[in-house]
């Protein structure tokens, strides 16, 4: 965070001089160094197959367990959302903001991006759930935290943007984050999904390259890893490595594709939204230690 206001303000200057750089490695050794005081979280068996993908492969799946959790989100969410995109602006219950793309798209053809609140109890079990935010603890092997307010997510590609620079293999760098792909609408490789390439996260990306989307060759990674499409049944959850493994959208013409999409970090980089008040968390200090702070750098402190 603190890494990533100093390279805002060095700018060009920052980058010319190599000072961004300098500023990038202590940003991560911070953020990304072990914890040797923490406790690794006892997992089952699925939490340790899951770990053991995540850390082999850079990418996991959870099928079969969130199909209900997919259901109540198409509903209460989607549902007034395609409304509101149609018929203009209301109040949504667990919606704090909704983001309706402009008839001509410059950059992703997204109908709706709507960031969603973490207090529907119907949703716990998918933003807290002990197992997964243990898989994610041991896998940084730090305290995990929620970095950003979920977000719903419709993408319906029409082949107006003129270009779409997550359609090109990158890694979220700099974010350190663990992302979450829940899929709301059943999906084949015949729609616009995801690609991860899988144990791409083991591969070093150079500092200059980093947030060059365009400098990463495309043929190098389709030959080189295999490519895992991240699709499945609606409820199928997806756990990758956005920081370290190259993934891309691969947009279909004429297809929707509907996620909640979420990020869990160490602590890096944490936007400034804070629309949930931290009361409404205190139950997941009941809960096991990884659990207590989850929402400690996104909820609101005090009364607005
Ligand atoms: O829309 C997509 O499939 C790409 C998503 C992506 O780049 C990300 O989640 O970081
Ligand atoms: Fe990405």
């Amino acid at each position: 965070m603190i890494g990533a206001k100093i390279k805002h303000r060095l700018g060009d200057f920052g980058r010319r001089s190599g000072l961004s750089e300098i500023v990038h490695r202590l940003d991560q050794a911070w953020y990304k160094t072990p914890n040797p005081f923490l406790e690794p979280v006892k997992l089952d068996d699925e939490g340790s197959a899951l770990l053991a993908s995540l850390r082999e492969r850079g990418v996991a799946a959870v099928r079969g367990r969130f199909g209900a959790v997919a259901a109540h989100l198409r509903e209460a969410y989607v549902a007034p959302l395609e409304r509101y995109h149609a018929e203009g602006p209301r109040e949504i219950p667990f919606i704090h903001r909704v983001h309706i793309e402009p008839t001509r798209p410059t950059w992703v053809e997204r109908p709706y991006v709507a960031q969603i609140s973490f207090c529907d109890p119907a949703l716990r079990e998918l933003f807290f759930d002990p197992m997964l935010t243990g898989v994610i603890a041991n896998y940084f092997r730090r305290q995990p935290y929620h970095r950003n307010y979920p977000l719903i997510v419709k993408t319906h590609h029409r082949g107006i943007a003129p270009a779409n620079p997550q359609g090109t293999f990158h890694i979220d760098g700099g974010l350190g984050q663990i992302s979450y792909m829940l899929l709301l609408n059943d999906l084949d490789e015949d729609q616009t999904h995801m690609q991860f390439a899988v144990g791409s996260h083991h591969h070093h990306v150079p500092y200059r390259n980093i947030y060059n989307r365009w400098a990463n060759s495309e043929e190098a990674i389709e030959q080189t890893y295999t490519l895992l499409p991240l699709v499945g049944e609606a409820g199928t959850l997806f756990l990758f490595d956005a920081a370290h493994g190259f993934h891309r959208a691969v947009y279909r013409k004429d297809t929707v594709r509907i996620i909640l999409h979420m990020n869990f970090s160490t602590g890096a980089f944490v936007p400034p939204d804070r629309f949930d008040p931290i009361a409404a968390f205190a139950f997941l200090d009941e809960g096991p230690r990884h659990l207590r702070p989850l929402m400690s750098k996104i909820a609101a402190r005090s009364k607005p």
